[in-house]
């Protein structure tokens, strides 16, 4: 770790006995089995900060405060396992890019005076402009507690409905489908229901890559029962590759496809007694499916109909059927209407509440959960109450003794920022979310927050692409800092337990709201001694008035005292008083939370197609990739988890790419009607023809251009409010690069003025991919200027041949490999993790010829780029396990290099790889 004024003050706090320094140390995975913690190791229970699968992490802190992390056997979500997030979570933890000290225009201040600043100015604002002329942006990644406080304050205290939470970009179509099925937002079913089943149909997750350990569950279940898998995605993902039928869906084809089953299932399938017994609206719902039969839907969604029919047949005569879906459905302009299309199909077969059976919406954060149990929804209220009854409202009013409650919904998202843009909102406080990456219309939202009049930004990194626009900036206590409760997929709340004290001067979140609330004047609502205290008036509110008629109870929680709270295993709600376990299943007993206490049949409707702009003739589609986390503020820290995939792909289907004249490896301009992003070329016929996929996780703090919300349009589903993220018209066109470049440099190259670099953390420094629009006369000067060697003691090596437009230069410094730069007129054609694996090693002057020259010296070789993040092995090994050392399964490619038998994560690719290099052999 490095010697960062941060890294004193944790040393400082570890001399008064409060804290601990966070010095990393990676556990070698191979021993992490045996592992046992030696005698001054503390070891504390805690839960992964990333998806919402919520597992149960260890956190296992030495005397020294070395933190290393595995999967808590104990946890019911994943019984030990952690992916490769999960297990990279201790190189996560370093000090260097974290806000330590609060900040007002620039300058670093006082807890006192920013929370002053902070607290006069929404209230002036209100005074001036009313309580709409402020707004929150808030996040599923804040705990309950945190969560559960600032929606208190907006909606209760300062009485506008202006709390939204990019929950808006993720789940609230599946909130919105639930209410319209169930009469509530319930979860109806559990992880044991994957494991149960006996056909699992995916749509539009990639589970495999988002999901992993639920995935890994499911697919070792699939081993001893024989389930069937079903995957409906435009891509072919490293989950699709795993099943047993992949339907290649058009983007959007979801409720086309859905209202085909429906219809197929009400003759050939239907539940009647159940439909009778305990469902309103079956005929309108099938009558708007008239004509959908296997050709006409194969037709509406550019599938095969004989894939169609087999989907349609295999439903039909599988009982224990589990939907799971994600985001290919949430984030449509129909995505309300897919999640009903899916859940119709559950009630005309009754299967749903019981074993193995259920719609099943996945959340992608590890609070989606716990932000919807506290109504962080701009249209919702605390506890699953409606804002827009006014009875819930007087509830909800009465317990807080609010004094000017919201009266009625606030802006969502996509509109809040536009509400930003032209000056309806004046003050905005965003919590734990980083909108100008992940926002549509995100150059939009850039802009707006450039002249928004006041900007407040509680993160727990200091520069993001979000917190550069804000006046004030509000250190925020981090993952192993902070203490209180999530709740995962499954309704599992856990803890977050803090292993370290935080750093600087940061702090939990609650506690940063709970300050300026008080200051604003609503000590009374407000002055909470810690998180257990919220937790306790949260799991209060949940009882009043509440005799069974809403899903959300956790009336046995209330009695919690701090030291139960502190001890509080995962529990699963709801959990009524008295209780003391909670009940895993809704539904079981065909009772719903509607009025008459029957689930609803809602008609969906196939969206109309949007007029195609010849200017834009392909569907851009976004997601996710293995190893990162949304913008990358934590995991880009991780080099394990960078050299997964270390650079943005534009993915064409190869017609596609020959069309547009851009080849694999070459670099793309992908743009849109709103902007542009560049990233390499990647070319695969996993790619459907007319689609082009581009990942949603590089930033400016990353890459040259490569915020791919910034291609992304305002389209929201109109009952949700959720954007299309996953669709939008775009065009390809080449980069005209004159020169490629691949550096690897000890301190973070400054790629600034370079028209392409995308840079990633590798084991002591940085890797940079660059390009250039203009060819370069004098590369001696400008290497050694990009490869800060124009200082003293800096001894250089070079390679130039100026006919071929080939230049490398190599940095020692004290005989160790500080910097090098490959350039080349096409792709620097150099192996990534050889270069790389290189840099502090002490080298001859021959030795670092020999790596300019790129060949692996003695000792060294070359991984290719890594597929098994744990172990470190890349694809030229596991290549040359399958060919020269004869494996033939993933299993014995494991045995072989260990790869893939940590976290498991990489299976998929090893499977993917072994089927391409059999085949060829
Ligand atoms: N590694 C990793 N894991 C994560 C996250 C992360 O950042 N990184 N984030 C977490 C979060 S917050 C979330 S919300 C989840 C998201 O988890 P997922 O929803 O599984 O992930 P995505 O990659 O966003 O999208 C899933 C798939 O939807 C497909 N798709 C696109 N359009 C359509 C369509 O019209 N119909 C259908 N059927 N499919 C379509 C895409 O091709 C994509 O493969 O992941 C969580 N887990
Ligand atoms: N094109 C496209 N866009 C998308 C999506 C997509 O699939 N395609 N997916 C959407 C979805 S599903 C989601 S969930 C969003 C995610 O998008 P964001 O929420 O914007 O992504 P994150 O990078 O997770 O942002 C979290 C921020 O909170 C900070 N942070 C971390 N821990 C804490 C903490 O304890 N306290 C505080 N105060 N800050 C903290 C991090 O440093 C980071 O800046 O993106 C959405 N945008
Ligand atoms: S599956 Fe991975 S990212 Fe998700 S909670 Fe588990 S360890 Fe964390
Ligand atoms: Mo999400």
């Amino acid at each position: 770790m490095m010697d960062s004024p941060a890294s004193l003050e944790r040393r400082t706090d570890d001399e008064v006995g409060r804290g601990l320094s966070n010095a990393n140390a990676v556990v070698d995975p191979s021993r992490r089995a045996e592992a046992r913690p030696s005698a001054d190791v503390r070891t504390v229970k805690t839960t992964c900060p990333y998806c919402g699968v919520g597992c149960g992490v260890l956190a296992d802190v030495a005397g020294t405060g070395a933190v290393s992390v595995r999967g808590d056997p104990d946890h019911p979500a994943n019984a030990g396992r952690l992916c490769s997030k999960g297990s990279a979570l201790a190189e996560t933890l370093s000090l260097d890019d974290r806000l330590l000290h609060p900040e007002v225009d620039g300058e670093r201040a006082t807890w006192d005076v920013a929370l002053d600043h902070v607290a006069r100015r929404f209230t002036q604002t209100i005074a001036d402009h009313g309580p709409d002329a402020v707004a929150f942006y808030v996040s599923g990644q804040l705990l309950t507690e945190d969560y559960y406080v600032a929606n208190k304050l907006m909606k209760g205290f300062i009485g506008s409905g202006n709390i939204d939470t990019n929950s808006r970009l993720c789940m609230a179509s599946s909130v919105a489908g639930h209410k319209r099925a169930f009469g509530a937002d319930t979860v109806p079913g559990t992880y044991a229901d994957l494991e149960e089943a006996d056909l699992v149909v995916l749509v539009g997750s990639n589970f495999a890559w988002c999901h992993p350990v639920l995935f890994q569950r499911m697919m070792a279940a699939r081993e001893t029962r024989g389930m069937r898998l079903v995957v409906i995605d435009p891509r072919r993902t490293p989950t699709a590759e795993q099943a047993d039928l992949h339907l290649p869906i058009e983007a959007d084809g979801d409720v086309a496809l859905f209202n085909g089953l429906l219809r197929h299932l009400a003759g050939a399938a239907a539940d009647s007694d159940y439909v009778e017994a305990h469902t309103t609206g079956l005929a309108e719902a099938l009558a708007v499916t008239t004509g959908f039969d296997a050709p006409a839907v194969a037709r509406a969604t550019g599938l095969a109909s004989a894939d169609v029919a087999t989907f349609y047949d295999l439903f039909a005569a599988t009982e224990r059927v589990v939907t799971v879906f994600s985001q290919g459905v949430n984030q449509s302009v129909c995505g309300t209407d897919k999640v009903n299309a899916i859940i119709n199909c559950h009630l005309v077969t009754g299967r749903i509440g019981r074993p193995g059976m259920g719609p099943f919406s996945i959340t992608g954060q590890p609070n989606a959960m716990g932000g919807r149990e506290v109504g962080g929804l701009a249209n919702q209220l605390a506890a699953h109450l409606d804002i827009d009854d006014p009875a819930h409202r007087d509830l909800v009013r009465g317990f807080w003794n609010a004094p000017r409650m919201a009266t009625r919904g606030g802006l969502k998202a996509v509109d809040l920022f536009r509400a930003v843009a032209d000056g309806r909102v004046k003050a905005l406080w965003i919590i734990a979310t980083n909108p100008v990456d992940s926002m549509p219309e995100a150059d939009g939202v850039r802009d707006a927050l450039a002249c928004c009049p006041f900007v407040v930004c509680s993160d727990v990194i200091r520069d993001t692409d979000t917190t550069r626009l804000a006046h004030v900036l509000l250190p925020a206590a981090a993952w192993g800092e902070k203490d209180g409760t999530v709740t995962n997929s499954e309704r599992c709340i856990t803890r977050q337990r803090p292993f370290m004290a935080p750093p600087g001067d940061a702090k939990p979140d609650w506690w940063i709201v709970d300050q300026v609330a008080s200051r604003m004047g609503f000590e009374a609502g407000f002055g909470f001694a810690d998180a257990a205290e919220i937790f306790k008036e949260h799991a209060s509110l949940s009882t009043v008035g509440n005799a069974g008629t809403r899903d959300f109870d956790i009336g046995g929680l209330t009695d919690l005292d701090r030291d139960d709270y502190e001890r509080m295993a995962p529990v699963y709600w709801p959990i009524r008083a008295g209780e003391t376990s909670g009940t895993r299943r809704f539904f079981a007993d065909g009772q719903f939370f509607t009025p008459n206490r029957r689930a609803r049949f809602i008609p969906t409707h196939v969206p109309k197609p949007r007029a195609i702009d010849p200017a834009y003739p392909l569907t851009l589609n976004t997601g996710r990739i293995r190893d990162q986390w949304h913008t990358m503020t934590r995991t880009g820290k991780s080099p394990r988890l960078s050299a997964h995939l270390p650079e943005p792909a534009v993915t064409l289907h190869p017609d596609d790419a020959r069309e547009a004249g851009i080849l694999h490896g070459t670099l793309a301009i992908c743009e849109s009607a709103s902007g542009r992003m560049v990233g390499r070329a990647q070319i695969s016929d996993d790619q459907t023809r007319g689609s082009v996929f581009v990942p949603m996780h590089w930033t400016d703090q990353f890459a040259s251009a490569a915020r791919v919300d910034a291609l992304i349009s305002g389209h929201t589903d109109p009952v949700s409010g959720q954007p299309a993220s996953k669709m939008v018209r775009a065009r390809v066109r080449p980069f005209p690069a004159r020169w490629y470049g691949f550096a690897v440099t000890r301190q973070k190259l400054n790629g600034a003025g370079q028209d392409y670099w995308v840079s990633a953390r590798v084991a002591d420094g940085w890797q940079t991919e660059l390009a250039g629009l203009e060819a370069i006369a004098d590369w001696p000067t400008v290497a050694a200027v990009l490869l800060g060697a124009t200082e003293a003691g800096a001894r250089l090596i070079t390679y130039d041949d100026p006919r071929s437009g080939h230049y490398r230069m190599a940095v020692l410094r004290a005989g160790r490999l500080y910097a090098v730069l490959f350039v080349a007129p096409r792709p620097v054609a150099v192996a990534r993790a050889f270069v790389s694996s290189a840099l502090t090693d002490a080298l001859s002057e021959a030795e670092a010829f020999r790596l300019l020259a790129g060949r692996p010296g003695a000792g060294r070789i070359d991984r290719g780029d890594t597929i098994c993040s744990c172990f470190q092995v890349g694809i030229s090994q596991i290549r040359t396990a399958i060919t020269v050392g004869g494996c033939t399964t993933v299993a014995e490619v494991g045995a072989a290099l260990k790869a893939g038998t940590n976290c498991g994560s990489c299976r998929p690719e090893i499977q993917r790889i072994l089927a391409g290099a059999l085949q060829r052999a």
